[in-house]
């Protein structure tokens, strides 16, 4: 049960987001800049990765405990090695490392919600 919980893929074909094609490549292409420091285990990140199927987003997941470089980035650039963490590259300067569940969530159902732009 807990297993499925945090795969839950089912919510986002059971009344996630559903967007023409093109707006899906338009949200695609933005949620390139975007990825999500987490583990497989931590509730929290759970919560976030319950947000993003049913936003129907596709953003890299980057597992601190499969991945030794992924947390030494999260540590040395975030500042912190808690997650979730998400990381949204910036065109023009350094990226910016979003900490805090709920925020990360609010930040995209803000950006990514129905009738939000990209
Ligand atoms: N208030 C935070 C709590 C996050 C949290 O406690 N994350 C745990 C994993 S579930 C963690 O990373 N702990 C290790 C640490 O803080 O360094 C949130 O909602 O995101």
């Amino acid at each position: 049960m807990l297993e499925s919980w945090f795969n839950d893929k089912n919510e986002a074909a059971s009344g996630g987001i559903e967007r023409t094609p093109e707006a899906q490549s338009e949200v695609d292409r933005a949620t390139e800049k975007l990825a999500l420091y987490y583990y497989e285990t931590c509730w929290f990140c759970g919560t976030v990765r319950s947000t993003i199927d049913r936003l129907n987003l596709n953003i890299e997941l980057r597992d601190i405990h499969g991945n030794e470089g992924h947390l030494d980035r999260l540590m040395r650039e975030g500042g912190s090695g808690t997650v979730p963490c998400l990381y949204i590259e910036q065109t023009d300067g350094p990226g910016e490392w979003l900490y805090e569940s709920r925020d990360i969530s609010s930040y995209l159902v803000d950006r990514f919600g129905e009738q939000s732009p990209a």
